[in-house]
């Protein structure tokens, strides 16, 4: 059937009345999905019915731009991205689609006259929470960047029927519930059974010459998986692209486990379904890895393996022949962990389709790409080879035939020098055997960027200095971003009526237009309201705060945030360590003048690592200590709010005063969180590390609090032999404040129980708190200070959005379509518009 005509068959009522965007219609086919998709009435219906009759109401209007966006593409045959991710921490969608429709305002309007709380029904919505943190919510803005950008694109992932764990906090320790995202339903992904591939996994491998002189090896596999697309539209902001997310989910293959059925073994056959179906049960709660994991390496490949077939299937479709997939397809490796996918590409090219292995290896490194987002060293992904050859016995083949080509260049390169020959293998036999999984990216993609600019450099001078020697041009950076849709539209309703009144809508496409808010900063009148729309998001985070943690803020307070994983090197014990020496000082003097502040921590720890989650009982017990003492008369608070999520992110963000990005120099390779705040007005006390250098560049030193060593001073310590001990001996405050902690103070008399951590920063700290402690303290100092002038704060306030533009995702986005992807932007006709005009 004609694309075109099918369209125009269903399309006649549709687009007047079904799917047209105004309010009216609206109401008409959340009533409609009321009684025909949850079949109920309103006596019946419960909250989650109501959301979910808006959800597919708005749905319904998706799914006319994901038909013309999918029939543009396909006509044009597109060159698209391929954004492959073990992550995408997406947030709840019914916000952000009614937000890039342009009828946020017409759905709540409708829902209101229903007699229907809005905002209610929004927060009945599931969070898809298919990520850790900042690598997640990255390539989750990346795709509403592209799409936004007109860039044909395909986030590729993994259905985790579980999520990011839910975190609660009982008697001030961590405690951890499983996500069942998916208990309801979920209206956004559609289900795409007949686009099913197999994946094989295991076994072993066979290596027979044919009687024409070539060389044909099989893998016969012990497992088959069966890999079930399920699609959810990513739409662009106000235009008529709906790209997709396309995640996998695992199931058992029919016909596998139907023959272990007629042998009898009707057990058998049901573990094997189970075990089939584990490989996307759940994500791993690791920021930054945990290594050796047998089935995250089946995660990996599956997601690769389906990912790169689906590719294929793409071109086959469009009759386009493999030799030109690197055309076709320009694929975004976020990370190590779908690196897998260079060696899986060159199976599917040699194997299965017989190229020859020198045309498919051009065809490989002319595909892909990678993302590095870290410099920590325990999180760089090796895999012990025996666990590897278990799992993916053919791909340990392809890897050493790639290793030895690849060594062979490097002894020419460099003859003599076994040295640097062992530095690069992708093999690491130092001592056990392990695959290095970065160098297999590396050696595989015609480019490599970090995510700042530090950390690009980094990258170039220290964990890929061998590879950056050899192949200088492949390295870039392109310094990370975040999409103003839902950071600042969705996530401040307030803040950007004030801005789109007074300098129109164009920044929310265009962020660097926000400049034109600069010379508001000398106006008292605006600097008035934007301090009203502050007080008001604070107000609001106030009462959240009050339910979650019955601790009472005073929104008058200087909110001071750090939300983001718990880890060492992020440095939340810092922070602890500053309010522990506020409140001893207003215990020495306790009339002194001290503008008061509410210290607002979140984030979730993994499960498994243990110091983390002693930092947040920490943070907890400060708070049972300093929130009830009448003697600090409610000038400071310490509350930590659970579960650190997208949703709560986006109302923390909007209420924040002062944000915290306080990581070791040269440890944080970007943040992305510290962009959020910087666009909803927060002033930053930071580090020299990550974009906090880029930050200060743009707002002006001036604008930003900065403290603490910088990369070569940390290094330059290092070198020298740092002693975290004599630090404490000759700093008479911090060792009251260590002292403190260490004799129960904060743990009701436990001495034992901060012991670890106490120990560890006397004898060893790793990331330097106690070198930076003074330099913070008193760099807090200044911040108190300049708080206190009210108008002075809100300049620097304003100054601070106004010079976000460049950590839109859109300028991260363009930077690598423009030096990465060179993929042109396709814009997408309504098949409807173009019949109702025809
Ligand atoms: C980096 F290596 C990793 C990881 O496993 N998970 C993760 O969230 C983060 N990251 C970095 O820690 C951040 O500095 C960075 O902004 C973010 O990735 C996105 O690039």
């Amino acid at each position: 059937m004609d694309t075109r005509a099918a369209a125009a068959a269903v399309d006649h009522r549709p687009l007047s009345e079904r799917a047209a965007l105004n309010k009216e219609a609206l109401k008409q086919s959340f009533l409609d999905n009321l009684f025909h998709t949850q079949g109920k009435f309103p006596a019946l219906a419960s909250k989650s019915d109501y959301y979910l009759a808006l959800a597919y109401a708005v749905r319904e209007r998706l799914l006319q731009r994901w038909i013309s966006t999918a029939a543009e593409y396909m006509q044009k045959g597109a060159r698209t991205v391929s954004y492959l991710s073990a992550e995408f921490l997406m947030g709840p969608h019914l916000g952000n689609n009614l937000i890039n429709l342009g009828i946020y305002d017409e759905a709540k309007q409708a829902m209101t006259e229903l007699g229907l709380n809005f905002d209610e029904l929004l927060a009945q919505e599931e969070e898809p929470g298919l990520g850790n943190g900042g690598l997640g919510r990255l390539a989750a803005c990346f795709i509403d960047s592209m799409a936004t950008l007109e860039i044909p694109s395909l986030g590729y992932g993994i259905r985790y029927e579980f999520g990011i764990f839910h975190q609660s906090i009982v008697d001030g320790w961590q405690v951890e519930k499983t996500d069942k995202w998916l208990r309801y339903g979920n209206p956004w992904e559609l289900q795409r059974p007949e686009w099913a591939v197999q994946v094989k996994l295991g076994g072993y491998t066979e290596h027979r010459s044919e009687e024409d002189g070539t060389l044909t090896v099989r893998w016969i596999p012990s497992r088959l998986v069966s890999g079930v697309p399920y699609d959810t539209p990513i739409l662009g902001y106000r235009n008529n692209t709906a790209n997709t997310l396309r995640l996998w989910s695992a199931q058992a293959p029919e016909s596998f486990d139907f023959e272990v059925f007629n042998r009898g073994d009707y057990y058998g056959a049901v573990m094997q379904k189970m075990s089939s179906e584990n490989l996307s049960k759940v994500l791993y709660p690791n920021d930054e890895h945990e290594g050796g994991k047998e089935l995250r390496l089946e995660q990996q490949y599956f997601f690769v393996s389906c990912s790169l077939q689906d590719m294929i299937r793409i071109m086959q479709g469009q009759r386009l022949p493999l030799e030109h997939f690197h055309e076709k397809f320009a694929v975004q490796l976020n990370d190590t962990h779908p690196a897998i996918a260079v060696a899986e590409l060159m199976r599917l090219l040699v194997d299965e389709h017989k190229m020859p292995w020198n045309r498919a290896w051009q065809v490989t490194c002319k595909t892909f790409a990678y993302t590095n987002h870290t410099l920590m060293p325990e999180a760089l992904e090796r895999w012990p080879l025996p666990l590897f050859k278990k799992v993916l016995p053919r791909h340990l083949e392809i890897i050493f035939e790639i290793n030895a080509r690849f060594l062979d260049e490097v002894r020419r390169r460099y003859p003599g020098d076994s040295a640097r020959v062992a530095r690069l293998s992708l093999i690491d036999e130092s001592g056990p055997r392990y695959v290095r999984m970065a160098h297999l990216a590396c050696v595989g993609s015609h480019a490599i960027n970090g995510v700042a600019e530090l950390h690009t450099e980094l990258l170039k001078s220290d964990v890929l200095r061998d590879f950056y020697e050899l192949w200088p041009n492949k390295f870039s950076n392109k310094t990370n971003g975040v999409t103003p849709r839902r950071w600042m539209v969705l996530a401040n309703p307030r803040l950007t009526r004030l801005v789109s009144d007074s300098i129109g809508e164009d920044w929310i496409k265009h962020l660097d237009q926000l400049q034109k808010l600069e010379p508001l900063a000398e106006s008292a009148d605006f600097r008035s309201h934007w301090r009203e729309i502050k007080r008001a998001n604070k107000r609001a985070l106030a009462e959240v705060i009050a339910r979650r943690c019955n601790v009472a803020v005073d929104p008058d307070s200087m909110f001071d945030v750090q939300v983001k994983r718990i880890h060492e090197y992020k440095r939340q014990h810092l922070a602890a360590l500053h309010i522990i020496a506020l409140y001893l000082q207003l215990k020495a003097q306790p009339n002194l003048e001290l503008a008061p502040r509410t210290f607002i921590f979140g984030g979730k720890a993994a499960p498994g690592y243990r110091m983390a989650k002693l930092m947040i009982k920490l943070i907890t017990g400060i708070g049972d200590v300093v929130n009830r003492d009448p003697m600090v008369r409610d000038r400071l608070k310490v509350v930590f709010l659970p579960n650190f999520s997208v949703t709560n992110g986006q109302r923390i963000y909007p209420a924040a005063d002062l944000s915290e990005q306080i990581s070791t120099a040269g440890k944080e390779a970007s943040g992305t969180g510290n962009m959020k705040f910087q666009m909803n007005g927060a002033l930053t006390i930071g580090t020299m590390d990550g974009a906090n250098i880029e930050i200060r560049e743009v707002v002006g030193a001036d604008n930003f609090f900065l403290f603490g060593l910088t990369t070569p001073q940390v290094y330059a310590l290092q070198a020298q032999g740092y002693r975290p001990h004599d630090w404490y001996e000759q700093d008479p405050q911090l060792r009251e404040v260590i002292d403190m902690i260490r004799d129960g103070y904060f743990s009701r008399g436990d001495a034992s129980l901060f012991r670890p951590l106490v120990d560890s920063l006397l004898w060893h700290d790793p990331y330097f708190l106690f070198a930076d402690f003074r330099s913070y303290v008193e760099c807090q100092q200044r911040v108190g200070e300049t708080w206190v002038d009210t108008e002075r704060w809100t300049r620097m306030s304003i100054l601070n959005s106004a010079r976000s533009g460049k950590f839109s995702s859109d300028r991260s986005i363009r930077d690598y379509t423009k030096d990465i992807w060179h993929a042109p932007s396709v814009p997408v006709e309504l098949l409807t518009e173009h019949h109702v005009r025809a």
